[in-house]
């Protein structure tokens, strides 16, 4: 036994594998996960991560579909959607997430637009989940010549109210936006604002409601949180879908990979945060991974930190 003590504390800390839950997939890199169940099945929507060994800025051309029936074991369906399926756009198939409406699935992307900006919000949609999908409007749905937009549009999350009401929610760095959506689900209705209280943002919102509360998770790169370069994911709670926001404090702590991105969604009665890190052989910032780990509730509606579990 002292033999077995000793060898344990000899251990050089080097040899402790870095804190990283199992991808969904090594065949490829991930990103950026949105995520969405229908029926018996969780669906991923990703970002596809293609940067080289080394590279220094993304490299994104499609997003792909993975499915699951126990949130264990995920099937890349392939990637049902390109930066070539919007004739208008020119690269950076950022973030993204998959709205369904009246028997259809919308599907909104971050996306270079060619055009005197930079990125976009750009809309797609299909008849089933795994679509196939299509450009829904020949053009951005938000630009940076959107009203009130930000100078930097990525990162949309949707989330359609009881009484039917769509909102968009993006942002950068710039800050957080959000805006009523046309029941067509691809047309803004009325302004964007800027909804108060959502402290520290720097991107990737995550909108949900539970039991009568909005939750608004995001990305947010303060000192409070996470290293510089780093980002951790704070959350806040409000009584209206556009706040005020009141901060409720750190859900997931910073990762391996730079950015941090969450989606929270309940599966088969078990709440789950899906993020990505830079946890899988080859890894880094522009090569990321889409893992998840389970996500457990306090009696006050607050969430628990969630533990990144190891390989
Ligand atoms: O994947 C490209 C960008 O990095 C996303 O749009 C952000 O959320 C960050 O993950």
């Amino acid at each position: 036994i002292l033999a077995a003590i000793l060898t344990i504390a000899l251990v050089p800390a080097t040899t402790v594998p870095a804190r990283a839950a199992t991808p969904i997939t090594t065949a490829i890199y991930t990103a950026d996960p949105a995520a969405l169940v229908v029926g018996n099945t969780l669906y991923l929507y990703t970002g596809h991560d293609e940067a080289p060994a080394g590279g220094t800025n993304f490299v994104m051309r499609d997003w792909h579909v993975y499915t699951s029936t126990d949130a264990s074991t995920f099937t890349d369906q392939g990637a049902k959607l390109s930066v070539s399926s919007f004739p208008w756009a020119g690269g950076d198939a950022w973030a993204s997430e998959v709205e369904p409406r009246n028997g259809k699935y919308y599907w909104y992307t971050s996306i270079n637009g060619n055009g005197p900006g930079w990125m976009n919000i750009g809309v797609a949609v299909g008849d089933s989940p795994l679509g196939p999908f299509t450009d829904a409007k020949g053009g951005p749905l938000i630009s940076d010549s959107t009203p009130n937009s930000s100078p930097l549009n990525i990162d949309p999350t949707v989330f359609t109210d009881d009484d039917g009401q769509a909102y968009i929610y993006w942002g950068s760095y710039y800050g957080v936006r959000a805006a009523k959506l046309k029941p067509d689900m691809i047309n803004l209705d009325g302004p964007v604002v800027t909804p108060s209280g959502v402290s520290n943002f720097w991107e990737a919102p995550w909108m949900f409601k539970r039991n009568g509360t909005y939750y608004l998770a995001y990305a947010a790169n303060d000192s409070g949180c996470s290293q510089p370069g780093y980002a951790c994911v704070r959350y806040a709670t409000a009584s209206n879908p556009l706040g005020p926001w009141t901060q409720r404090g750190v859900v997931l702590d910073q990762v391996t990979s730079t950015t941090n991105h969450p989606a929270i969604v309940e599966f088969n009665g078990q709440w789950y945060m899906v993020y990505h890190n830079a946890g899988a052989p080859g890894g880094g910032d522009f090569r990321r991974s889409v893992t998840l780990d389970k996500l457990y509730w306090n009696a006050d509606g607050t969430m628990q930190k969630v533990v990144q579990t190891t390989t």
